[in-house]
């Protein structure tokens, strides 16, 4: 605290305290003052995008003050903090929430309105934040919004890409990737030029013997690249907690080019240097549950790990500490194995720059982390090749390689003559070439592991991880059921919603606890609830259909039962099953007679996600969906019954639009496959019903809403293996209904058909692995069940009505107070309203 103004003076600092605006007046006058000094425009060329500019900034101003009053009431309380390491933060838009949370939307609204700006177009302007892929970005962002909310004292960490998750446009009927340079304006970002660290890559490492006779190893050589941080402001909802996200963005660590290079004429590669460092913050790999191996990617994650842990070391030891007490201050959470080199940096800094021997810096470590788990594909488990890290980190392998053998030292005295368990539980894979297995490091470095729904958790401790749970114990493996934020993904995304709940639950403090939620059940049967909250669902569909007009030129109608499926394409995830239920429905309404299909219920299905890139079947399936669209819409014998349209470039902004909008969402992945998913919480509590499979937090879904209000359907996990054994390879016979959906599809029904032939032939030629055949025949009979449920309009709104009033539990907050309680050990560090942050002195 050098840089510390000395007490005399400090009166001087209170009495110009900037303040937030307190009423429209001082909005407006921060807002006009923005547009004509910082971005030197004036009333006669300020468009909506100034206008967002301008209203940024204003609401940036307010909300930097409380940040560092929060940075420093942290500080000087000296308490625990909780770090979450997430190479995904998939953020959305800022505005908007900043104005709920702070609480000062109306403000703004009259203040826009009278300079001239409707404040829905302002929000419009902002380009959303996409530095994830789907739900583990997203579950990060939700947590950040908790954490404040609730005044943990946490800082997110993660990587500050130039390009978020590609934009996706959908050029005759195939995705198209464009990137998304999202960084030409961004005032929600503060650079710290200030706070840089310096990366080191490759090298090599030398041994020497110090006085005491203590072996010391050097790592020397290499690249040095500098890790500079961004920061970004995180608000609570109706508290001031302002908490931190530091993004790191790489940079050449000398200087801006090679001078001598650039004096003798070698232009070209006088700025390569800098060209290959800021590369490694350059992009997010566009992969949802799949990892690659690329160097780069390992690059990525040792650069984003050691800043972060010099930055968090760095402020403990500016409490002149013991070491020992280092997990009593710091907790660090893995977000799946993306950060688990933190395990690794972590000892080695205690181990080699502090000196501290390894038994004892191995129990700090063990005590710091947690590691979430988020996934069983094994194509999405983290592996990496011993001689890539022997060439990146060598340092890094040595480390590894003395965590193991100590690990399986103590295996052994636990489990002597077990051979074979040494081998299983081994962190490198004695496979050619040989492996790091970056779970089962997380695992043997953190003290406790999460899975993210209940099935999930118990999955992984009877499956992937079971020889663990041997070992370590039953107590080291929990589960923290996933959970969202009813800030944005209510209150934000469903205004009007949000509205009519707070009439029935006495106020707003239905936002900070979502069990109060329980209190409109009450209302069930009131005439006057009932009406409204059809008026909204309409209302809001409404929308949802102008915006599927503008963006794919379909007239859909809202009264018709909307059918969503909006998530990344993956097998596992069967956009498939939806496709050829679809089609199964298109042939089903072709065979009635004109009279016969008046009588049908009209449907609208609605696709929205991207593919990665690299991904060909998930591209093949986006493909297949257009074209059925395409022939579907424009068939005179269907009209309305039947519309299925792709949303392209599906993204935070856009699910807040879709979401309030839905009736029936489809969460339907093979049982076993998705962890948890956080969009059926999301759906579920903007009024919509869901279909789904005995999977993930659908099973608790159920639990808590009643069965009643959800349509189960499909084979259980527990015997998905044995189906897939049963599936005879090379000729399995698909369900009867399916086969004709096949034989439409091969008949050039929806163009040529070896466009799709890779689908038709997963399923009936190569095993069937995501059962899609299997699970046809319940999946068809359940969407029959659910247009009868909907043609009783009353019994319908009864379930949504019901489900949302029971949707408590599925509030990030519960989470986050899971974590803080049984894996971090920290408490919310209460708010003192005459604090001026300035500390005692
Ligand atoms: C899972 O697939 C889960 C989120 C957040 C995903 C999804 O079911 O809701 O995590 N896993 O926990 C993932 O991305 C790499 O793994």
């Amino acid at each position: 605290v050098e840089a510390s103004i000395p007490e005399p003076q400090r009166e001087a600092w209170l009495k110009h305290q900037v303040s937030g605006f307190k009423d429209k007046d001082a909005f407006e006058t921060d807002v006009v003052r923005h547009v004509e000094t910082t971005l030197a425009r004036s009333m006669f060329n300020c468009d909506e995008s100034a206008a967002y500019a301008a209203c940024s900034l204003a609401f940036r101003d307010r909300l930097v003050l409380e940040w560092n009053r929060t940075q420093q009431r942290q500080t000087f309380s000296d308490s625990k903090r909780v770090y979450y390491l997430s190479l995904e933060f998939l953020m959305g838009r800022a505005l908007d929430n900043a104005m709920l949370n702070i609480g000062q939307k109306d403000v703004a609204k009259a203040g826009l309105a009278d300079l001239g700006f409707r404040i829905e177009d302002v929000i419009e302007q902002e380009h959303d934040a996409a530095l994830g892929n789907g739900g583990l970005g997203r579950l990060a962002a939700c947590f950040l919004d908790s954490l404040a909310s609730l005044n943990y004292p946490a800082w997110g960490y993660g990587l500050r890409y130039r390009y978020g998750i590609f934009k996706q446009e959908i050029i005759d009927g195939y995705q198209v990737e464009v990137p998304d340079y999202w960084l030409d304006f961004n005032p929600w970002e503060f650079p710290r030029h200030d706070v840089t660290v310096d990366i080191q890559f490759y090298g090599n490492v030398h041994k020497s013997t110090d006085d005491s006779g203590k072996t010391v190893a050097h790592w020397e050589g290499g690249e040095t690249v500098k890790a500079v941080a961004y920061d970004v402001p995180i608000p609570g909802y109706a508290t001031p907690t302002t908490n931190n996200l530091r993004l790191w963005s790489s940079k050449a660590a000398s200087g801006e080019f090679d001078f001598q290079k650039f004096n003798s004429g070698e232009y070209e590669s006088s700025v390569a240097d800098q060209q290959r460092a800021e590369t490694i913050s350059a992009v997010l790999y566009p992969n949802d549950n799949l990892e690659r191996g690329k160097e780069l990617r390992l690059k990525q994650q040792y650069f984003w790990v050691a800043a972060s842990l010099y930055d968090i070391v760095r402020r403990f030891k500016k409490s002149k500490r013991a070491w020992k007490e280092f997990p009593d201050q710091v907790a660090i959470q893995l977000n799946d194995t993306h950060p688990t080199l933190a395990v690794v940096e972590l000892q080695r800094i205690l181990v080699d720059l502090e000196g501290l021997e390894w038994d004892e810096a191995w129990n700090i470590v063990v005590n710091t982390f947690g590691y979430t788990n988020h996934t069983v594909l094994p194509e999405a488990l983290e592996k990496w090749s011993v001689s890539l890290f022997q060439h990146l980190l060598p340092r890094h392998l040595q480390i590894i390689y003395d965590i193991n053998l100590f690990f399986l030292q103590s295996v052994e005295r636990a489990f002597p003559n077990d051979r074979d368990l040494l081998g299983k539980v081994s962190i490198i894979e004695e496979s050619q070439p040989k492996m790091v297995r970056m779970a089962f490091l997380a695992i043997v470095g953190s003290h406790k592991v999460n899975g993210v729904a209940e099935l999930h958790s118990d999955l992984i401790k009877t499956t992937i991880f079971k020889d663990f749970v041997s070992i370590f114990g039953p107590d080291k493996f929990t589960n923290v059921t996933n959970g969202i934020t009813p800030r944005r993904w209510l209150h934000q995304a469903n205004p009007r919603l949000s509205e009519l709940i707070k009439t029935k639950t006495g106020g707003e403090d239905f936002l900070t606890d979502l069990t109060l939620l329980n209190k409109i059940e009450l209302s069930v049967n009131d005439k006057d609830f009932r009406k409204e909250w059809a008026e909204i669902k309409l209302a809001n569909k409404v929308r949802l259909a102008k915006h599927i007009k503008a963006s794919t030129g379909v007239t859909v109608n809202p009264s018709a039962l909307f059918d969503v499926q909006v998530k990344r394409i993956h097998e596992y995830k069967r956009q498939q099953l939806n496709i050829f239920g679809v089609i199964h429905r298109y042939l089903t309404l072709k065979a009635l007679t004109p009279e016969e299909r008046k009588k049908q219920l009209p449907r609208v299905s609605i696709f929205g996600g991207k593919a990665a890139p690299g991904y060909w079947m998930a591209k093949q399936i986006i493909h297949l969906i257009n074209s059925v669209g395409s022939v579907v819409n424009n068939d005179k014998d269907i009209g309305d019954l039947l519309k299925v349209v792709f949303l392209e470039d599906y993204n935070v902004s856009k699910a807040e639009i879709i979401t309030p909008a839905s009736d029936i969402s489809e969460h339907i992945s093979t049982a076993g496959t998705e962890a948890s998913g956080t969009s059926n919480m999301k759906f579920v509590l903007n009024g919509g019903l869901i279909i789904g499979t005995c999977d993930g937090a659908n099973i608790e879904i159920t639990r808590e809403i009643g069965e009643n209000n959800i349509f189960l359907f499909g084979n259980l996990a527990e015997d998905v293996e044995d189906l897939r054994h049963s599936h005879t390879y090379g000729a399995h016979t698909v369900d009867p209904d399916l086969a004709k959906v096949f034989e439409a599809i091969e008949s050039g029904t929806f163009g040529a058909q070896q466009d799709f032939a890779g689908m038709i032939t997963a399923v009936r030629d190569h095993g069937d692995y995501y059962l899609v055949s299997d699970d046809f025949h319940s999946y068809i009979e359940t969407h029959a069940i659910i247009d009868e449920a909907y043609r009783d309009q009353e019994g319908w709104i009864t379930k949504c009505i019901t489900s949302v009033s029971r949707m408590g539990f599925f509030s990030s907050d519960r989470c986050i107070n899971e974590y803080a309680e049984g894996i971090w050990n920290i408490e919310p560090l209460p708010i003192d309203k005459s604090d001026t942050g300035l500390g005692k002195g």
